[in-house]
């Protein structure tokens, strides 16, 4: 373990990216503003999966650049990057042979997010990981919990329809599986364990499972109750651990309030608290994870390149 875990020990800062179908929308649904995390929108304006999916008609961010986000994360001092390959809504950033629902099925088709981003962090000496919501809003066997008190609760806690849970496991074991034979990822981040119809026997089989086809990886310990599984490391979110930790760990934050794009969302950190953070999250024994959301055009928020790229200087001062 200590051999496996230890580039990302070195490694104590990251690049988190939130890329979705989402971002087209900037956190507005209909024009008007939808409350809480830009990722969350479905969820928060209740958006029927079908409608949702009509978003796969305009995905095209064009402006996409994978070498100039990786070297940003470069010249930021950070030296890994994890990026969503599915979120929540359930659309695969990438080309997935188990799911229409993907970006092959776009305007954008023909490129493929994980494969530019996977070869351009190569290119910069940059490790490739990647982010997998086990919650799928897309995927038939789950529906939204008509029971749940708020339209968040409703969203959050899916139900499994009767039956459907090993296909369900079975088509997240084969899209992870394509995500370390086609691009080679060196973590898998998961999110959205949490329902209740996902067990930590199904976590720690999928965690096998993922070890049997790269014994080198990582994985978070989002894939079962986070507070049993402490290997490979931990996630505290937004929050950076009062005490020393006796397992490796890593916190993660965004530089704004939200993690996908969201137009209205200006309450940026400076590159100061950043480094600041940064400084004390290490001291303390973690990892930094630091979140940008490309818009839909594929643009990075100049906010963020100028945080990111004044904190790379900070740090190189020093
Ligand atoms: C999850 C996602 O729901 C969110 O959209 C984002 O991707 C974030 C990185 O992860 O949200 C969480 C997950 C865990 C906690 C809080 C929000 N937590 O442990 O407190």
């Amino acid at each position: 373990f200590k051999e496996r875990i230890a580039w990302f020990k070195e490694a104590k800062f990251g690049m988190f990216i939130h890329f979705g179908l989402y971002s087209q929308l900037g956190g507005e649904w209909k024009g008007k503003d939808i409350w809480g995390d830009a990722e969350w929108i479905q969820a928060h304006a209740d958006i029927p999966a079908q409608e949702y999916a009509m978003l796969t008609h305009t995905f095209n961010p064009k402006n996409f650049n994978a070498d100039e986000i990786a070297k940003l994360a470069k010249d930021s001092g950070m030296k890994y990057l994890v990026v969503t390959s599915k979120h929540h809504e359930g659309f695969a950033l990438y080309d997935s042979k188990y799911t229409n629902f993907d970006v092959a099925n776009t305007p954008f088709k023909g490129r493929d997010i994980l494969k530019e981003l996977k070869e351009a962090c190569d290119k910069n000496g940059i490790k490739f990981g990647t982010y997998y919501s086990i919650l799928d809003w897309h995927h038939i066997s789950q529906e939204r919990n008509i029971d749940g008190d708020s339209v968040q609760q409703r969203w959050k806690f899916t139900r499994m329809k009767l039956g459907k849970a090993k296909d369900y496991e079975t088509f997240v074991r084969n899209q992870i599986k394509e995500l370390i034979d086609n691009y080679d990822t060196d973590i898998i981040w998961f999110d959205g364990e949490w329902c209740d119809w996902w067990t930590d026997e199904m976590g720690l089989d999928l965690y096998n499972y993922i070890r049997s086809l790269k014994p080198s990886i990582l994985v978070n310990n989002r894939f079962g109750t986070r507070e049993k599984f402490e290997k490979d490391f931990g996630t505290p979110e937004d929050e950076t651990p009062e005490d020393l930790l006796s397992y490796n760990w890593e916190s993660c934050y965004t530089l704004n309030t939200s993690w996908g794009f969201k137009k209205n969302d200006h309450e940026w950190k400076s590159a100061e608290t950043v480094y600041n953070m940064l400084h004390e999250i290490n001291d303390k024994g973690g990892n930094f994870l630091l979140n940008i959301g490309p818009d839909g055009n594929g643009d990075v928020p100049k906010e963020s390149v100028d945080i990111l790229l004044e904190v790379g200087k900070m740090l190189e001062k020093k």
